[in-house]
């Protein structure tokens, strides 16, 4: 299996020789089939950091080197890297590492040992036992740090992650392949965090191994100031498009509210407003499940030719809008009979059976009447 190790550098010219060195001294400790390789990917860094590069290319033929005209960002160049390894070198595995020292090569038999082991993604890991930040670094960057994980965590409900901003990572390009890399985000460091979110979305087996980050051994950080807007950019526009439909299909309801209203004062002075009413909850739900159909759920919608199924669909929908009813009958009857009655506590009761009920017409929409499919 062939594994290429990407670096990007942007002068590094002190660091990248003890780097490529460091490496090429744990290569004999990886498993034997792994055949290990080194793709630097440079930015025409002006301190010739390149031209190190060919320098020992000239000797050792697991070196590779990308060159890219301009300095276009961290993640920028990850993903050229990672193209030229799945296109140019037929990678199997791709290492992201970087060319300041921060990421002790001793890790690698290791991670790709939990390759072996059935990994897809390895990711080395700060905060799980045994891994650990650099002790020379001032508290402030512990700190953004720290909070930088809690709020991929809180914000992506990813709480099994511990390090989702870690930068050390290998990750099998079968994985890689299936994410269109240059759609991602950010093309600066926060291409991270949505590459780490990308693999959890196609159910890659991640595992966190522990790592003592450790601090640049040479040279000027290459950190950009807006990395943490950046980064906080990303998170919440992810969390966004996961929410979209959700909020669509709040959006309709609410539509639907409106019509029921409407419709039921058309007719509540000429039919008894019992009727008036189910007359115009029906309206309300023909309308939220066309509405739905041809927006929220565009992607998987059913088509209108198709008679049979759109008529089962709508039955179904019409039973679980009865569904979202009893939910709120029930919420009603359990709530006045535990904690009494008055105005602001049946409204409440009402505030919690809608947003239940929500809940319910979400799932029930995205499993049974808009299953995605496969
Ligand atoms: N090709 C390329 N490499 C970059 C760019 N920005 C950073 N790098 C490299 O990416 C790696 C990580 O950058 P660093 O500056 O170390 O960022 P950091 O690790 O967050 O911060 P410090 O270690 O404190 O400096 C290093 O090898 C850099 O040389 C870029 O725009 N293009
Ligand atoms: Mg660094």
């Amino acid at each position: 299996m062939k594994v290429v190790i990407i670096i990007p550098t942007y002068n590094e010219r002190e660091n990248i020789k003890n780097t490529l060195k460091a490496l090429e001294e744990v290569f004999p400790q990886v498993e034997e089939k792994y055949e290990m390789h080194i793709l630097v990917v440079d930015d025409s860094s002006p301190d010739g950091t390149g031209e190190i590069v060919k320098e020992l290319m000239k000797t050792k033929n697991f070196v590779h080197l990308f060159v890219n005209k301009e300095k276009a960002g961290l993640g920028a160049a990850y993903i050229k890297g990672m193209k030229y390894a799945i296109e140019k070198l037929q990678a199997d595995l791709v290492f992201e590492f970087d060319a300041d020292g921060s990421h002790q090569p001793k890790y690698i038999p290791g991670m790709l040992k939990e390759v072996t082991k059935g990994a897809d993604v390895v990711v080395g890991s700060r905060y799980v036992p045994g891994g650990s930040m650099p002790k020379d670094w001032g508290f402030d960057r512990k700190l953004i740090s720290f909070f930088g994980n809690l709020m991929c965590q809180s914000v992506l409900f990813t709480w099994q992650y511990k390090d989702m901003t870690s930068g050390y990572r290998v990750s099998k390009t079968s994985f890689l392949k299936r994410i269109d890399l240059d759609a991602l985000l950010s093309k600066q460091f926060a291409y991270k965090i949505h590459l780490y979110y990308a693999f959890h979305k196609l159910k890659a087996k991640i595992v966190e191994f522990p790592i003592a980050f450790v601090d640049r051994a040479k040279g000027k950080t290459k950190f950009p100031k807006n990395n943490i807007i950046d980064s906080l950019r990303v998170i919440f526009t992810l969390r966004f498009r996961e929410s979209k439909k959700f909020i669509q299909v709040c959006i309709v309801g609410t539509i639907g509210a409106i019509i029921q209203f409407s419709i039921f004062n058309l007719l509540r002075l000429k039919t008894a407003p019992e009727y008036a009413n189910v007359i115009a909850v029906e309206f309300a739900v023909i309308a939220n499940f066309i509405i739905n159909n041809l927006w929220t759920f565009k992607d998987d919608k059913i088509a209108f030719k198709n008679i049979k199924k759109l008529l089962f669909k709508f039955f179904q929908f019409n039973l679980i809008s009865l569904g979202s009813i009893s939910i709120q009958f029930v919420v009603m009857k359990i709530g006045v009979s535990v904690l009494g009655r008055s105005t602001l506590l049946e409204n409440g009761l009402v505030m919690i059976g809608i947003l239940i009920g929500l809940v319910w017409n979400y799932t029930m929409y995205t499993k049974l009447i808009w299953k995605k499919k496969k």
